[in-house]
């Protein structure tokens, strides 16, 4: 089963919208397998933006990431990492459609309360660098039934 690595970011945590997110995923079919309320180290969102680190952008982007808790998590299901990034809305919250994270509760693209791996081989290495592996809970649930 694909997993993908999702974040609310410190704006999202300080406007008190964790359970509206983890709720939207949660009721689409997802199934949370790790968690955790973090302040993240300025090496870690060094690493975690890395790609990023020639953008003029950078700099704002580490100090607004480290500038308060993130509620890091890892979810599971079909096609998680594809549909939690329609789910989240385009980058900008000015382009992102209403209904989507970021079109409902976003209006600048420095402050746009989501992050979500883009890809299986981000999946991968965004899991890795916030999870250990005994941090994430294999189980199934009797639901899934109902969804698959
Ligand atoms: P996403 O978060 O949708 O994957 P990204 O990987 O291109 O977007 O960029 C990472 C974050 O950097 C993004 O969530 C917000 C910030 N960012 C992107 N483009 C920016 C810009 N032009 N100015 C300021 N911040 C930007
Ligand atoms: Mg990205």
């Amino acid at each position: 089963m694909e997993r993908t690595f999702l974040m609310v970011k410190p704006d999202g945590v300080q406007r008190n919208i964790i359970g509206e997110i983890v709720s939207r995923f949660e009721r689409k079919g997802f199934q949370l397998v790790g968690a955790k309320l973090m302040q993240i180290p300025t090496n870690l969102a060094e690493q975690h933006y890395g790609e990023h680190k020639e953008k003029p952008f950078f700099g704002e982007l580490v100090d607004f990431i480290t500038s308060g808790p993130v509620f890091a998590m890892v979810w599971e299901g079909e096609n998680v990492i594809a549909t939690a990034r329609q789910m989240m809305g385009s980058t900008n919250p000015k382009d992102a459609q209403p209904g989507t994270i970021r079109g409902d509760f976003g209006l600048t693209v420095g402050k746009n309360v989501i992050h979500g791996s883009d890809s299986p081989e981000s999946a991968e290495r965004e899991i890795n660098l916030f999870f250990k592996e005994e941090e994430l809970v294999n189980y199934s649930k009797l639901m899934n039934e109902w969804i698959y």
